[in-house]
C-alpha cells in the first residue's frame, strides 16, 4: 500500500510570525543577513557564504551576466543558465568574472594615425569623451595615451590632424600599475585631480580604466559579494547529461559554485554527477531539486554542497498540474529543515538550504529563512528587473518584462526534465509569460531586505541563525487569511504599498 502523509501539503501563505520580545539593540541597522552558501564543519567558517539570501534562478529569462554582476554588487548570487551551449554559459561566467568593481575595460579605443575624425565619430557613437590609444587600437595594447576632450578644439583644429599630435602621451599619463586596488586607484584619481586613471601591466599593455564616478558609485555597495582577487563569487547551472564537457569549461571560466538544475534531484543521476565533480575538480556543487528528508539525505550522502528544495511551487510551473508530483513549499521545507539540522547534530556538518520557487510576497522569504532555508532562489522577483535578460514591452498600457518556464517550449531545456530514455521535451512542464515590470534590482531590493530586517527586529533575531533557531509559526485559518489583508474599508490609491 502506498505510504500517505497525514498532514497536507501546505504554502507560505498559509504560516505568520508570531513576535518575540524585541530587544532594544535589536534595530534593522543591526541586522546581519549573512548566510553560508556551502557546507561547512562545526567551528569552521564556509568557505563561500552571501551577504544576503538571495539567489536567482537557473533560468534564461532571469540569470545572464548582467544579472549576475547586479546581483553580487548587492551581496546575492546568480547561478547562469545552463539550458544554452556550453561555450556561451562559459562566456557568460568569464564576464562576470572579468568584471572588476570600478576597474572598466576600455570599450573607446583608436591608435594614434587615426585622426580628430575617428575620435569625434567613436565619442558620437559611444557617448565617451575619454579614449584610450594604443599601439594597434585594442582595449589591450599598448598604450600610448589618452584623449579627452580638453586635448583637441574643434574650432581649430583640422579634421584630418593625427591624435599622435594632440593625445596626451604616455610619458605625460599618471597611470596606476597592475594589481593596483581600486581605493589606492581612487587615491591617484585626488591626488592628480584626474578623471580617469589607466592601469597597465608591466609591458605598458593597457588593462582597465578607473573612473573617479565609477568609484563613487562603487562605494555605494557595501555588501558586494566579492573572491579573493575582488572579482564578483558567480554560480552556474549544469545537467546530468553533459557535465563532463561542461563541468571542465565552467570551471575553466572561473566558476565559483555549480548547481545541477533539474525539477527532480532524488536520482542516481546526480549523484553520478556530484561525484564527478568532486572526483575532478576542485569546485562546489549544489544539488536539487528534493522535497522531502529522503532526496535531501541522498544528496547529501552524494557529496553535495548545498541541497536545493522546490517541485511545483514555481510561479511559470505546470508541474503538479501536468504530472501530479510535487509539494508545497513550506512542508518541504520543515521536513527538510528537520533533517538537516539531525545530520548536523549527528556529524557536525551543516548543509545549507535554498528554498526554490513560489515566493510571491517578501514576507515569504523571511518566513522561509525562519522555517530553516539559509537561502532562497528566486525567477519570478527578479525577472521584473531592468537587469534581467527580457524585453521589456507595453502590454494594455503596462510596462511588463517577458518571463518563462525552463520547461516551456520557448526554454526547450529537456534536460531539467529528462526521466532517462528517449531526449525531448514531450510535454511541456512551464509556461510563457509576462511579470510586472519593476524598475531596477538595486531599488527593489532595498525595499525587500529592510521588509525582511523588520521582521526579524519583530522576531527579535540579528542573524538569520538566530531566526531559524528561535521563530515561532503559526498556521493561518482560511478565515484569518481574510484578515491578513485590508478589509471592510474602501481603498483609496497608495504610492507606498505594493511589493
Ligand atoms: P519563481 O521564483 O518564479 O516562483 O520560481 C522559480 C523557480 O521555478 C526556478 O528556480 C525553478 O526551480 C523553477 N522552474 C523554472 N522553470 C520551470 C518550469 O518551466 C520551473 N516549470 O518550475
Amino acid at each position: 500500500m502506498a505510504k500517505y502523509y497525514t498532514e497536507p501539503s501546505r504554502t507560505f501563505t498559509e504560516y505568520l510570525l508570531i513576535p518575540n520580545l524585541s530587544t532594544k539593540d535589536c534595530t534593522p541597522d543591526n541586522v546581519s543577513l549573512k548566510t553560508p552558501l556551502v557546507k561547512f564543519k562545526r567551528g569552521e567558517n564556509p568557505e563561500l557564504s552571501l551577504n544576503i539570501p538571495f539567489a536567482s534562478a537557473v533560468m534564461q529569462a532571469v540569470s545572464d551576466h548582467h544579472m549576475a554582476v547586479a546581483l553580487a554588487r548587492s551581496g546575492g548570487i546568480s547561478f547562469i543558465f545552463g539550458s544554452q551551449p556550453i561555450k556561451e554559459e562559459a562566456e557568460m561566467v568569464r564576464k562576470v568574472k572579468a568584471y572588476k568593481a570600478g576597474f572598466v575595460i576600455s570599450r573607446s579605443n583608436l591608435t594614434p594615425e587615426h585622426t580628430l575624425k575617428d575620435v569625434l565619430e567613436l565619442k558620437e557613437k559611444t557617448g565617451h569623451s575619454t579614449l584610450a590609444v594604443t599601439g594597434d587600437g585594442t582595449a589591450k595594447g599598448k598604450l600610448l595615451g589618452i584623449v579627452k576632450g580638453s586635448d583637441y578644439r574643434i574650432s581649430r583644429d583640422a579634421l584630418d590632424k593625427p591624435i599622435s599630435q594632440f593625445m596626451t602621451p604616455f610619458a605625460s599619463l599618471i597611470y596606476g600599475k597592475q594589481g593596483i586596488t581600486l581605493s589606492e586607484a581612487n587615491d591617484l584619481i585626488w591626488e592628480h585631480k584626474i578623471n580617469c586613471l589607466p592601469i597597465v601591466d608591466e609591458e605598458q599593455n593597457l588593462e582597465y580604466l578607473v573612473f573617479r564616478k565609477d568609484y563613487e558609485a562603487h562605494k555605494e555597495y557595501p555588501n558586494e559579494l566579492l573572491d579573493a582577487n575582488k572579482s564578483y563569487i558567480v554560480g552556474a547551472g549544469i545537467n546530468t547529461k553533459d557535465y563532463k564537457e561542461r563541468v571542465p569549461a565552467l570551471v575553466d571560466a572561473g566558476v565559483d559554485v555549480l548547481v545541477i538544475d533539474s525539477s527532480d534531484g532524488y536520482s542516481e543521476w546526480q549523484r553520478e554527477t556530484i561525484q564527478y565533480v568532486k572526483a575532478n575538480f576542485n569546485v562546489k556543487i549544489g544539488a536539487g531539486n528534493v522535497v522531502d528528508r529522503e532526496g535531501f539525505l541522498y544528496l547529501v550522502e552524494s557529496g553535495a554542497d548545498f541541497v536545493k528544495i522546490g517541485i511545483g511551487g514555481g510561479s511559470i510551473c505546470i508541474t503538479r498540474e501536468q504530472k501530479g508530483i510535487g509539494r508545497g513549499q513550506a512542508s518541504s521545507l520543515i521536513e527538510v529543515t528537520e533533517a538537516r539540522d539531525e545530520y548536523y547534530e549527528q556529524t557536525g556538518i551543516y548543509v545549507p538550504i535554498c528554498s526554490d520557487g513560489g515566493i510571491v510576497h517578501d514576507y515569504h522569504i523571511t518566513l522561509a529563512l525562519a522555517m530553516g532555508a539559509d537561502f532562497v532562489m528566486m525567477g519570478r522577483y527578479f525577472a521584473r528587473f531592468d537587469e534581467s535578460p527580457t524585453r521589456k514591452l507595453k502590454v494594455n498600457n503596462n510596462f511588463v518584462k517577458e518571463f518563462w518556464g525552463e520547461g516551456s517550449n520557448r526554454a526547450r531545456n529537456w534536460e531539467r526534465y529528462d526521466s532517462g530514455g528517449k531526449s525531448g521535451l514531450l510535454f511541456e512542464e512551464g509556461v510563457d509569460s509576462y511579470v510586472p515590470y519593476a524598475g531596477s534590482l538595486r531599488e527593489n531590493m532595498e525595499k525587500t531586505t529592510s521588509k525582511i530586517k523588520s521582521t526579524m527586529c519583530n522576531c527579535g533575531s540579528k542573524t538569520i541563525p538566530q531566526l531559524q533557531r528561535e521563530a515561532r509559526i503559526t498556521i493561518v485559518s482560511a478565515t484569518s487569511l481574510v484578515e491578513g489583508g485590508a478589509h471592510d474599508v474602501i481603498l483609496k490609491e497608495s504610492g507606498l504599498s505594493g511589493e
